[in-house]
């Protein structure tokens, strides 16, 4: 360890140089969590000053003298980045990066940069407050085989983010303390006496429980349908985890039939098995206000929810005219549409306020099962983010991979499933029922043509249903 009195001086000198940079300041401010600080600490400001960087690396890395033990550094995204760069050159000690945009959404690498099993790896944060940030690359780089077990900061806020970290198998180094920093610069007569003092008062008051934080992580995929009836702002989602719990099936059948009259067969023969009915009513031949009053009353007799696939996808108020006019008049009957993000958020806005029933949600489509979609992770991104902002009406996300896990009140609903076939030439792909629900993170699961297309569709669809219900109780179980 660095202690000695050379060393401090540096310190201090550098811990005066980060308030003059205007990195720490006094006053009142609010947090990320919406709290106010009377200490604020912004470590992004010190990229333009090069020499200030150089003199941060230098310090830290006297500080870990063991640093050369690790194979890799990797930076907490964004602000300790450059950080970790500066590091990793002086000491020429490779660097990782993670990937914080790729985060959930398929195929991209989460950690770029080359590594191998079992590498340890340093991790580098400017500042700790809770922890949290550097438990989430942790996680990253664990997923990744790369083992880590220590980090270094540049401050500590001392709020109790250390022992988070050590509850989580990681040492926590810092290169200074707030304590340490306020002692600095009230001797250097930056800060007063009353300011030194409203800073100690203000951790003492703001301590973050590690028991909370590490027990607050929800996780959908762990949790049972009934228990995320609560954590739904959604009339439809509340109503189908209540139907998923009651008649024990995630089961969705895609009614992709062109005749009314066998519509409304299937209907009854499947109805007992599924919670969800969806049709393309376009594709009807004999559409009617009879078939449509005929659907409906079998949806109440075996308790399923209507589910029209229209995949609205124009301005708002185009959308909102083709949702409730025209021949088939889709608010009046069916609780649940698709709709498209694509056009922005205008179209929730416009399918909310349109006339119809008074329950009602939307699935958004983040992703699609064809192939060579053409939809990218930052739609993907932008697609639950936006469904998200609108949870009042939006039920879920049409995807096929764990977007949201930490959103229980929104339902995945997962097209592309059938048993012995890949796919149907035409650009469809089909994953089991226990794929999508074990590694894609399904909560409902859309089959079409593997129960219509069979000999006895009600057969079919209490074997998918069967599948389908025991891989999520093995889910919840884990
Ligand atoms: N559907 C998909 N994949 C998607 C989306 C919708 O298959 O990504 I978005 C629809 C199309 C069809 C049903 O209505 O789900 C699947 O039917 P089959 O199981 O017959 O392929």
């Amino acid at each position: 360890m660095a202690s000695s009195k050379c060393y401090e001086d540096r310190l201090k000198a550098f811990a005066v140089e980060l308030y003059k940079i205007n990195a720490v300041k006094f006053g009142e401010y609010k947090t990320k969590v919406g709290l106010m600080t009377p200490v604020y600490c912004d470590l992004r400001v010190i990229v333009s000053y090069p020499k200030l960087m150089g003199v941060l690396a230098d310090l830290i890395i006297e500080s870990m003298p063991h640093m050369k033990d690790f194979d890799i550094v990797c930076g907490v995204p964004y602000t300790a980045l450059p950080i970790a760069t500066t590091i990793s050159y002086k000491v020429d000690l490779p660097m990782v990066m993670r990937r914080k945009e790729a985060k959930d959404y398929g195929t991209k690498k989460l950690i770029e940069g080359f590594y191998k099993d079992n590498d340890t790896c340093l991790i580098i944060e400017d500042v700790v407050t809770s922890g949290s940030s550097i438990l989430e690359t942790v996680k990253d780089l664990t997923a990744a085989n790369i083992q880590t077990t220590e980090a270094v900061v540049l401050l500590n806020r001392e709020q109790g983010g250390e022992k988070l970290l050590k509850d989580n198998g990681i040492k926590m180094h810092a290169l200074l303390t707030m304590t340490q920093l306020m002692k600095f610069l009230k001797e250097a007569d930056c800060v007063t006496d009353e300011t030194c003092q409203k800073v100690a008062d203000y951790l003492k008051a703001s301590q973050v429980d590690a028991s909370v934080l590490n027990k607050t992580k929800l996780d959908r995929l762990k949790m049972p349908y009934e228990e995320r009836i609560s954590h739904s702002s959604n009339a439809i989602a509340k109503r189908l985890f209540k139907i998923m719990s009651e008649k024990k099936t995630n089961l969705c059948i895609a009614a992709d039939l062109t005749d009314a009259a066998e519509i409304l067969n299937l209907a009854e023969a499947v109805g007992p098995h599924v919670c969800l009915f969806k049709t393309h009513i376009d594709i009807v031949e004999g559409f009617s206000e009879v078939f449509v009053k005929n659907l409906k009353s079998i949806a109440e007799k075996h308790n399923f929810v209507l589910f029209e696939d229209r995949k609205f996808a124009d301005i708002g108020k185009t959308c909102q005219l083709q949702y409730s006019k025209g021949v088939y008049g889709v608010s009046s009957w069916a609780p649940l549409v698709t709709a498209h993000s694509l056009t922005g958020s205008g179209v929730l806005e416009a399918l909310e306020q349109a006339e119809g029933l008074a329950e009602r949600g939307v699935f958004v489509l983040a992703e699609c099962s064809a192939k060579g979609s053409l939809i990218d992770d930052k739609y993907v991104k932008a697609t639950v983010a936006m469904g998200v902002e609108k949870k009042s009406l939006v039920t879920g996300f049409v995807c096929q991979s764990k977007l949201f896990v930490e959103q229980p009140g929104f339902v995945q609903l997962t097209p592309g499933v059938q048993l012995g076939s890949s796919g149907d030439g035409l650009g469809q792909q089909y994953n089991t029922p226990e794929a999508v629900m074990l590694e894609r993170g399904a909560d409902v699961a859309v089959v079409g043509r593997g129960i219509t297309k069979a000999s006895n569709p009600a057969a079919a669809a209490v074997e998918y249903k069967k599948l389908l219900w025991d891989s999520y109780l093995k889910r919840i179980s884990n």
